[in-house]
């Protein structure tokens, strides 16, 4: 609907009059953006971008020497921002990616939100998170859960400060506008500190469900998934494969998803998270898929092809995986390479929107 070189002045004069008027009265016609709006695949405005752990500890550190952590303010995390995404505190257009950082004895306040959260640790110990009234321990390798309007704080029983990842689903819900926030007591009760919480004691055990617990329900109630399941499950999918029975993903690439153990499905409605283990030396086929993912290396090192560019990665380095941008993982030839991954996964599955693509086979 471009205007013919027969337009006369007086037909032109009276398009962009038309446009003056759209204008005026907020309105935008399709036929000048359709590009942007539908294309062809998804082009995203995030960017694939690296965060060293190497920065990123020291600064954290530097943050809990200079900025207190209290009432108000909340918690002492510091957000990886796409570089793509304006400035905005977001590590993609859907997820929120934060280093949280708690000093010697430090206690961060209860609140609640319907954003849904997750930790993982990378080092360290003494902090424990109380969700809903639950105190569940922090150690390294521990995946832990903060489903959405559940009440939740942090305290460090230790006199060493701690460091680890957070994962909301902040963006998506800010950018739905369904944000919910509450304050919880301003006082923590940080007397007891059992090594397991009441949650895993009740839902922790491999395929056992509490019969008076029966049902389905959004999120796991699982408030902690500890390195030692989660190391052992890897090593033995690799034990098996060497054995020459069935396990791994692919060959020489463990993999295991987080999963709530009243549906089988992901452990959040919004968001998903998987542990992935290559050989030394191995290669993944390159895949792609509809919405983002993040990445943080637990141990070993590589490197990754993702877009145009390639990275090298090594201990706690974090890097996104912006959607529709094809990923090759490249373990070093040393030692294996451990990998934390999250993604945003459940939104686009249950509004029939996901796709993924494996070395140019598509799936639906
Ligand atoms: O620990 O409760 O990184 O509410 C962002 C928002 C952590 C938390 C974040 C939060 C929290
Ligand atoms: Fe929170």
């Amino acid at each position: 609907m471009t205007t013919t070189s027969a337009a006369t002045a007086a037909e032109q004069a009276a398009l962009a009059k038309l446009y003056r008027d759209f204008d005026t009265e907020h309105l935008v016609p399709l036929w000048t953006q359709l590009g942007d709006l539908m294309p062809a695949q998804p082009t995203s405005n995030a960017r694939p971008h690296c965060w060293r752990w190497s920065t990123l500890a020291p600064m954290a550190r530097r943050a809990g020497d200079l900025v207190p952590v209290g009432r108000g303010g909340e918690r002492r995390a510091i957000a990886l921002a796409n570089p793509g995404l304006a400035g905005a505190p977001y590590v993609s257009p859907t997820m929120w990616a934060a280093i949280q950082y708690l000093g010697p004895h430090e206690t961060a306040p209860e609140h609640r939100h319907s954003q849904n959260a997750f930790r993982f640790v990378i080092e360290g110990e003494g902090v424990w998170t109380v969700v809903d009234g639950d105190p569940v321990a922090m150690r390294r390798g521990d995946f832990l859960l903060t489903p959405g309007w559940c009440f939740h704080g942090h305290y460090n029983t230790t006199g060493k400060p701690m460091t680890w990842l957070d994962g909301l689903d902040i963006p998506f819900v800010r950018q739905t506008d369904s944000a919910f926030f509450e304050f919880g007591a301003d006082q923590l009760d940080t007397a007891p500190t059992p090594h397991l919480s009441r949650s895993e004691r009740l839902w922790a055990h491999p395929g056992l469900t509490p019969l008076a617990q029966h049902g389905p329900r959004p999120s796991s109630p699982i408030a902690a998934y500890r390195w030692e399941h989660t190391d052992r499950a890897l090593t033995d999918q690799l034990e098996l494969e060497d054995q020459g029975f069935p396990g791994v993903v692919e060959p020489g690439h463990a993999a295991i998803r987080f999963t709530n153990p009243t549906t089988g499905g992901d452990v959040l409605p919004t968001l998903r998270a998987e542990f992935h283990r290559l050989r030394p030396g191995v290669t993944t086929a390159a895949t792609r898929e509809v919405g983002s993912s993040v990445y943080q290396v637990f141990s070993g090192a590589g490197r990754i092809m993702l877009g145009d560019e390639e990275f090298r990665v090594e201990y706690g380095d974090l890097f996104v995986v912006p959607s529709w941008q094809p990923l090759t993982v490249i373990a070093d030839d040393n030692a294996e390479l451990d990998l934390f991954r999250f993604s945003d996964t459940p939104i686009f599955e249950a509004l029939h929107q996901y796709r993924r693509e494996t070395s140019s086979v598509v799936t639906r």
